[in-house]
């Protein structure tokens, strides 16, 4: 079949929409008619060549929800007509970390900037007959997809699709961090750096754990406005060390039990560092440029404060558990994710929600079909 697709050609270039050819999904593979995909800062960072990616034309989009259409003979648990939410790291079931639960840390997971689908195969091309590839074997900025049943999660069909969408990428890469990586405790202060998708719901995990001080760094008035209604208890404009000395302030002079690196490490991580008291932690949800190949943290600050700086992808939890418990607190109306919508656009119109991210505007930008 075809569908219309949102192509990375070009770095630096606007995507490309265009109808490709979509093969009929393999045995173990499912066809999936998208809803809703978010517009998130990682597809960015692809288009203008600061996360390099293994081939061109690819299909970005990877916070993606839908309705199957059909499904390989192989396939079982995932029928047509089912509601799913597609995960960006396929999770395949079989690797030492997905035998234990671990699926964000999925053997697979370094194939995903590739372009194939899991089994090394292509299911796309282009007008010239081409490979066309899919991010992180998805491939969302399309009207349909063939992805591999590994990067599938049925969810109940009462959650609209497009903030089910929400749920593949922002909220629990920042809800996660806070809640499985960091380990925030009833009582402890937090800081957030960079309110964006996955900022905001670090916000909004560290109210989950009971987080008493939560402090929103961002240069958007708005975010930071938006970052007291999911729950920050402080917000500052203040950037390198002017937001050290601020969290200072703000903590009794000895910083903050966890802070969280959401936008730009480069630049943010030794600021936050410096903002957190000894024996802390500083959690690293953001991508860094490929061009940076490295952050200099003074070695021996590091071992007399004895703090812990970590990464965290996908919020340290498996998508296959995470997301369905977070669809749960959201029914139970403690997970905002309405609110995390700023604005919806046509898929012909993806561009104009990436200029929008870029200039700031967005909280969450989602392409509704
Ligand atoms: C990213 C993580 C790094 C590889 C591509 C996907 N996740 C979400 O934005
Ligand atoms: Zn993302």
């Amino acid at each position: 079949m075809n569908t219309r697709a949102a192509l990375f050609r070009t770095i630096g270039a606007p995507l490309s929409i265009e109808t490709i050819a979509l093969d009929p999904p393999k045995p173990t593979e499912v066809l999936v008619r998208i809803a809703a995909v978010g517009l998130c800062r990682t597809d960015l960072h692809v288009m203008r060549g600061e996360r390099r990616v293994a081939m061109q034309p690819m299909v970005l989009g990877h916070e993606a929800a839908g309705v199957v259409e059909a499904t390989g003979p192989a396939v079982e648990g995932i029928a047509p007509g089912d509601h799913v939410v597609l995960t960006f790291i396929p999770g395949c079931g079989v690797c030492r970390w997905c035998a234990q639960g671990l699926h964000h840390l999925c053997a697979e997971g370094p194939r995903i900037t590739q372009g194939p689908q899991l089994d090394g195969s292509y299911r796309r091309r282009d007008a010239h007959g081409e490979d066309v590839g899919a991010f992180c074997m998805i491939g969302g900025f399309a009207e349909r997809t063939v992805v591999d049943r590994a990067s599938v999660i049925v969810i109940d069909k009462d959650i609209p699709l497009d903030l089910a969408a929400l749920v593949a990428c922002g909220v629990p890469a920042g809800v996660g961090a806070a809640r499985h990586r960091a380990n925030v405790k009833a009582g402890d202060s937090v800081l957030v750096v960079g309110c964006g998708g996955d900022g905001m719901n670090v916000v909004q995990g560290a109210r989950l754990c009971g987080a008493t001080t939560i402090i929103a760094a961002d240069i958007a008035p708005y975010k930071r406005e938006l970052a007291l209604s999911f729950g920050a208890t402080h917000t500052t404009d203040a950037q390198g060390e002017a937001l050290t000395r601020a969290v200072h302030a703000l903590t009794d002079g000895v910083g903050v039990n966890h802070a969280f690196v959401c936008i730009d490490p480069a630049t943010t991580l030794l600021p936050a560092f410096r903002a957190t008291q000894k024996a802390g932690n500083i959690v690293v949800t953001a991508i860094t440029p490929d061009t940076v190949k490295q952050i200099d943290v003074p070695p021996l600050e590091l071992f007399a404060t004895q703090k812990a700086i970590m990464g965290a992808v996908y919020g340290f939890m498996s998508p296959r558990l995470q997301i369905p418990a977070l669809l749960r607190l959201y029914r139970a109306g403690d997970l905002k994710l309405r609110e995390l919508i700023t604005r919806t656009y046509a898929l012909a119109d993806i561009n104009q929600g990436y200029a929008d991210l870029e200039a700031g505007k967005n909280l969450r930008g989602v392409v509704v079909f």
